[in-house]
């Protein structure tokens, strides 16, 4: 299998977030990505090929065009207001009772366009966000070209950003973007499968009312755990969305039965809206070692979980998500690929 990734991609980093009530350094950092690199040659997956330069037009039909623009700008303009560190909000206009402006201060712009302050801006990180989303659409691209399966080693990561919001680590939604991609390349109906330990709720937004685009997210139950406010079991799309969104909200200790039990479930759904491409958005924090949190998984799990997307027969582009226990994040991901390939040739 391929794997699309650009070093561009880790001039994000050295960012900070908050945790527990204190500022620590991002869990989001550059090693996951080495660690999957290094495990990707161990194994011998494949090639690891630079992605080809992307223009930003399947992004802005995903994303606002002022939101892109803000992503790209974020990092100047608190640097032109004599700031540091990581550029971080600390306000947000809460639930619609406030004014919609478009605010000239850098520190309005930043709570405008955000759910948390986990989603820092430091120098390089715009770089490494549109090189991500290059990554995603060049992984696509060979699916239109005719590949069976490619991985997109995408970090900074996607699924948390919505239409015109970053959270959760993540800038541009690149499975949204891929599948927008997949769509336009002449795909009848794409399934957007989120395995991360959090909720997508990203994914969701973007796709609610959209009928061309199952999104099925198996995650922690907000109720316990990151992004809190969706990923409920009774959000299930609206309009032309209308029954294409499916959460499957998990408790915590969730352990491989359980876990497996529910995919079962949402394979049995991605086969009755017969996709022509599978989207996996691949997060390994569903591993027992993660730092953040409170599933069961462990290493032998997730070949398994690849050999049951191999199962499906369909196109399969990975798209990698989270996943934070850094030394384990290159077997867990490389896992579920490896598993994915030999389930394929026998
Ligand atoms: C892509 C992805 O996996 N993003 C995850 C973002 C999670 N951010 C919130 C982390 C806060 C964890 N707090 C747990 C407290 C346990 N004592
Ligand atoms: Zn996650």
């Amino acid at each position: 299998m391929k794997t699309i990734f650009s070093p561009r991609q880790q001039e994000h980093q050295g960012q900070f977030e908050f945790y527990n009530g204190a500022v620590v350094e991002g869990y989001e950092n550059t090693s996951r990505a080495t660690f999957i690199l290094s495990r990707i040659e161990e194994v011998g997956l494949g090639p690891v090929l630079a992605p080809r330069p992307q223009s930003l037009e399947t992004a802005e039909r995903i994303h606002t065009t002022a939101y892109v623009d803000f992503l790209a700008s974020a990092w100047r303009l608190w640097r032109e207001a004599g700031r540091m560190g990581t550029a971080l909000p600390y306000a947000w206009p809460a639930r619609g009772r406030y004014k919609d402006v478009a605010p000239d201060s850098i520190d309005a712009l930043l709570g405008l366009y955000s759910i948390d302050a986990s989603t820092g801006f430091v120098d390089g990180t715009w770089e490494a966000v549109n090189a991500s989303h290059d990554s995603a659409l060049t992984a696509a691209d060979l699916i239109i070209e005719g590949e069976q399966a490619c991985f997109a080693l995408c970090r900074p990561p996607g699924h948390h950003a919505g239409t015109d919001f970053n959270g959760g680590y993540c800038f541009l939604n690149n499975a949204a973007i891929a599948a927008q991609r997949l769509l336009d390349a002449g795909a009848s109906r794409v399934t957007i499968l989120d395995i991360d330990y959090h909720h997508g709720n990203g994914t969701q937004e973007i796709f609610y009312e959209r009928g061309d685009v199952q999104v099925i997210s198996l995650h922690a139950d907000p109720r316990n755990d990151y992004p809190f406010f969706a990923g409920y079991a009774d959000e299930r799309g609206s309009g032309n969305g209308e029954g294409y969104n499916l959460n499957i909200p998990l408790p915590d200790g969730t352990d491989w039965t359980q876990w497996e039990r529910a995919l079962e479930f949402a394979l049995a759904g991605i086969r009755q809206f017969g996709p022509d491409v599978v989207i996996i958005s691949l997060g390994v924090d569903t591993f027992e070692g993660d730092p953040i949190s409170r599933f069961r998984l462990s290493h032998s799990h997730f070949p398994l979980i690849g050999a049951r997307m191999a199962g499906l027969a369909t196109k399969t582009l990975f798209v990698l998500e989270g996943g934070y226990a850094v030394e384990d994040v290159g077997v867990n991901v490389v896992g579920v690929l490896s598993g994915y390939e030999e389930a394929t040739r026998r």
